[in-house]
């Protein structure tokens, strides 16, 4: 077990459990989402920025074909051959990591005369808490193999391969903000991705020249992307798509909506409704925050989270009353962050106001018998790369 992964410790760790140092480290970010919530599968726009809170995976060549990792985290080892890489077999969370070279392949980079790798991973970005903690271990292992194999991926194609990874090998119907973000965040700046468009631009966001700071409020709830709610949202926004005619929910406009109120049935309206009114959001959030800072997006998140526990319907009492209570005790703004059914939430608030905020969301927490939030401060940070 590692008390506080660093490169070095991770190194280590390899070192110990392998007998070797490792030929690198390397790691990549979880991410927390400012605006832009079931946008990126309907093709639309998302701002999200890597976190602090890093994966980070100390990789060695072998000479034979396999593939072998350690977790900190997890029990036991799991191990995965070159020449047989089976989605179907892949166990638990090792599916993250064995996904991506399965993942590889499949996008068409040849496995032929390849070593196997051994790999160490270490993290401190929260399992299951909404803070892609998956897409985390996922472009930082991509990254490796990318370097140690001399690949020459560009990070748009190892975006690709570990969305793939996740949909095809994890099994979870996601679009690919999570790990556009990790691959492309960069310290002090959130990114501004336009699915559609495969863009992914920086733009500042400087919170401390604001006198603010976001707070990470982890539920505890645990969720998962792979089975229930999010595969069904995802249904109701191509079915929506399809019944107003279009490839995409990112063909429509709020001046659609008055039709879309007509040709839809009333749920499938509302998650219309969400995607297309989030997409709105994400573009002004990003013009505002550009033109007259970050202390001025506060109604946007609050409005993006109403849509979210309204029409979109993947809050939970949690994160309401995460919301609700950051917002009662002074927050400039507050919102679920995520793919919802859990997760985290995220306040903008006052510097220096982090300890109030969040005894009172505690409070509010132990009143209603929820289990106790673990509440922290993130700033924008680097994206993935080689630290050793
Ligand atoms: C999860 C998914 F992985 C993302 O692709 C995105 O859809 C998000 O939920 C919701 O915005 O993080």
């Amino acid at each position: 077990m590692i008390d506080i992964p660093s490169p070095e410790s991770t190194a280590r760790a390899f070192e110990e459990r392998y007998g070797r140092r490792p030929d690198g480290v390397w790691s990549a970010p979880g991410r927390v989402n400012l605006i832009g919530e079931h946008t990126d599968y309907n093709d639309g726009l998302v701002f999200p920025f890597a976190i602090e809170r890093r994966t980070w995976a100390a990789v060695g060549m072998r000479e034979d074909r396999l593939l072998t990792v350690h977790s900190g985290a997890m029990p036991e080892p799991a191990q995965a051959s070159l020449d047989a890489l089976d989605p179907s077999e892949f166990d638990g969370w090792s599916a993250y990591v064995f996904g991506v070279v399965w993942a590889m392949r499949e996008r068409g980079v040849s496995l032929d005369g390849r070593v196997g790798v051994d790999i160490m991973l270490t993290s401190d970005v929260p399992l299951g808490a909404g803070l892609s903690s998956s897409a985390a271990i996922e472009c930082g292992v991509a990254l490796a193999l990318n370097d140690l194999w001399d690949l020459g991926l560009s990070r748009r194609e190892l975006i690709c391969v570990c969305q793939l990874a996740e949909n095809g090998a994890v099994g979870a119907p996601t679009g690919n903000m999570d790990q556009t973000a990790s691959l492309m965040g960069e310290a002090g700046h959130g990114v501004l991705i336009d699915v559609r468009a495969e863009t992914a631009e920086p733009v500042a966001l400087h919170f401390a020249d604001e006198n603010l700071e976001l707070l990470v409020i982890d539920t505890r709830v645990h969720h998962e992307h792979a089975t229930g709610g999010y595969g069904a949202r995802r249904r109701s926004c191509e079915e929506g798509a399809a019944a107003m005619g279009v490839p995409s929910l990112r063909d429509l406009s709020e001046s659609d909506l008055p039709r879309a109120a007509e040709v839809l049935d009333d749920e499938t309206f509302r998650r219309v409704k969400h995607v297309v009114t989030e997409n709105a959001r994400v573009a002004r959030t990003a013009q505002v925050v550009q033109a007259d800072g970050p202390r001025a997006i506060g109604d946007l998140l609050v409005q993006s989270h109403a849509s979210m526990r309204d029409d979109f319907e993947i809050s939970v009492p949690e994160l309401d009353l995460a919301v609700e209570t950051a917002l009662a005790n002074g927050a400039i703004g507050a919102r679920m962050t995520g793919g919802g059914f859990g997760g985290a939430a995220i306040a903008l608030i006052d510097v220096g106001r982090a300890d109030e905020v969040g005894a009172a969301i505690e409070a509010a927490f132990a009143d209603s018998g929820f289990t106790a939030p673990i509440i922290f401060v993130v700033n924008p940070a680097a994206g993935a790369h080689r630290d050793l």
